[in-house]
Parts: structure tokens; sequence; C-alpha cells
């Protein structure tokens, strides 16, 4: 599955408006993406100047996963991510949301890759290899093949959840497919894709890294190819039950007094500290994270983490 998203069109402050995003809950999610970026509210006027100027087109591919990445991009509160996606940005292919279908959704593409203006590739979902990628096809290509024509041509390419970057729940143990991320998949050809991982990530971390693009920032990247500025901290330092994990206050089970008065959940199996991510202050849909609502981090932004993660509860 492919999303071809043009974001081609210069769309004012006013435009917005008229989709039905207005302009206090507007810069409520810049003011988010800026503080997510960790460089303050006050950047989030460069936050609105870099989504409502003129922008590069964004190619969005589809390969083996859940679409839970999608699924989060467009499911965020406030009319929000999903207006600014398919109001403001003109969304030219996306295979479970569009119209068109067939040769049509191909040739919006090909048109979106030929961009002379280029494009950036965010791509969801591990690359099968096994017998020259013959486990995963779309359109009569291999996703192989697929992803190996269009991502050397992008001026960025950002890996949009843990299947991207590393191989995902399809690269578990014993991996039939052969399944990769793409920075693995593309080696020989020289990709170096900014990775964005969680099962499913956040939204605003890919918000906020093509803000970093569009503004000319450097995008300091970990050793897994994560930007330090929302993967720098582990989740346990991030934590609000860190307090209790200090004082030594370890909830005995889920359903227990103590794991609704927000003890640590260490003890039941939880991995944030070995876990590398922003959850606990970017929130999802601006609402809260696994651990906030009793349920331990299992690792999901970690390579390999449903093999080396596992088991995901103790008690
Ligand atoms: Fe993977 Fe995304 Fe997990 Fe699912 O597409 S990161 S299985 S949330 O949907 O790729
Ligand atoms: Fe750390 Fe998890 Fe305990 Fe939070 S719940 S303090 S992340 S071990
Ligand atoms: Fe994933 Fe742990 Fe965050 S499971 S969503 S990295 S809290």
């Amino acid at each position: 599955m492919r999303i071809a998203v043009g974001l081609g069109r210069q769309r004012g402050e006013k435009e917005l408006e008229a989709s039905g995003v207005n302009r206090r809950d507007f810069m409520k999610f810049c003011t988010a993406v800026a503080v997510t970026m960790g460089l303050g509210p006050s950047f989030a006027t460069e936050v609105a100047a870099a989504l409502t100027g003129k922008r590069p087109s964004v190619v969005y591919l589809h390969e083996a996963e859940c679409t839970g990445c999608s699924e989060a991009l467009l499911r965020t509160v406030n009319p929000f991510l999903d207006s600014l996606i398919l109001d403001t940005i003109s969304l030219d292919y996306h295979e479970t949301i569009m119209a068109a279908a067939g040769e049509a959704a191909e040739e919006a593409l090909e048109k979106a890759v030929e961009n002379p203006d280029g494009f950036i590739c965010v791509v969801e979902g591990a690359i099968p290899t096994a017998n020259g990628g013959e486990f995963g096809y779309i359109s009569g290509h291999t996703m192989l093949e697929t992803v190996r024509r269009i991502i050397p041509k992008a001026k960025l390419t950002v890996c949009m959840g843990t299947c991207s970057c590393y191989g995902g729940v399809q690269a578990a143990k014993p991996n039939p497919t052969q399944a990769k991320g793409v920075n693995d998949a593309l080696a020989d050809l020289g990709v170096k894709a900014v990775n964005i991982p969680g099962c499913p990530p956040n939204p605003l971390n890919l918000v906020g890294t093509l803000v970093a693009y569009l503004t000319g920032k450097k995008i300091e990247l970990d050793d897994y190819g994560r930007p330090l500025m929302f993967f720098g901290s582990t989740v346990h330092e991030l934590c609000e039950r860190k307090k209790h994990f200090d004082a030594g206050e370890f909830a005995p089970s889920f359903n227990s007094e103590e794991a609704r008065k927000g003890w640590c959940l260490y003890d039941l199996g939880c991995k944030g500290p070995g876990t590398y991510n922003n959850c606990p202050k970017a929130l999802f849909n601006q609402t809260n994270w696994p651990v906030g609502a009793g349920h331990p981090c299992i690792g999901c932004s970690e390579p390999n983490f449903w093999d080396d993660m596992t088991p995901f509860y103790q008690n």
C-alpha cells in the first residue's frame, strides 16, 4: 500500500481555517510539535510557517505491516493532523482511503515521484527480501523492487514505525521472509533514512522531523538512526512513575491498588529502562501513553524488541 501526499501547494492559515482548522487549534498543535522537538513554545511560529509554506511533495510507501502507523497518524485528536494532511495537503494516493484505484493510483504515484522539485519519502512497513522479495507484491512489483527504485530518488527518507526502521514483527524469529528495515535492505544503495520507530510511532515525531528538515535544522541521529531530539532519553527517565521506582515501590499486579496509585510497573515486565522514546512527554493523541494507562512499556521502539524484549509481561 502506498500513499503519495502532494505537499506542493502553498497554503496559508486562512485556507487552513476554511478547511475546518481554526488558528487556535493550529497554534496549539504547532506548540506541541515545538515542545516535542525540545525547542520550546516560541518555536511554534516557525513550525506554523513550515507547515503552511510551500513544501516539497511527500510520497508515503506502505510495505509489510499492520497499518497501525497510519492509524496513529490519521486518528489524532482535534481534526488536526487528518485535516492538515487530508485537506491542507493534497492526498494523491492512499490505498486505504483514496477513491482512485489501479492504474490511476499508480499514475498518481509516478507523478509525485517525478515532481521536478523533488520529494520526501516516508516509508511504513518492513521489506521482505527473501527469494528476491517475492513475499510482498503491490501492483505486480515486489516491495523490494519498488523501494529500491523510489527511495534513492528522494531528497529525504523517513521510516515511520519500527517495521520500516528495523523489520518489526515481520522480522521476528525465524523471519521466513527475511523482512528488513529500509536502511538494512537498501544498504548497498547508500540509503540513510531517518528512523522514527515505535509500534506505532508517535505522529508528533514524524511531523517534528519534517519540520526540522523544512526549516533547515540538522537532525542529529543516534546509532540506530533515530533523531536524538525525540529518542535521546529512555522512557524510564521521563516516566511519571519513576519516583516510585526510585523509592522501591513496585506494583505487585495490574489490578492492584498500588498500580492504580501510580507505582512502578517494573516487576510486571516494564521495559522502559532499556527503551529510548519520548512517549511520556509527547503522549499519544495528546492524551496518554502506555505506562500512564497502566500498561508496561514493551520496548516497541527498540530494534528486535519482538525477540529481545519478550516476555512482555511478568508475574
Ligand atoms: Fe509496524 Fe506500522 Fe507496528 Fe503496525 O505500519 S510499527 S506493525 S503499529 O503499522 O509498521
Ligand atoms: Fe521505569 Fe517502567 Fe517503572 Fe516507569 S513504570 S519508572 S518506565 S520501570
Ligand atoms: Fe512503545 Fe514503550 Fe512508548 S511500548 S509506545 S516505547 S511506552
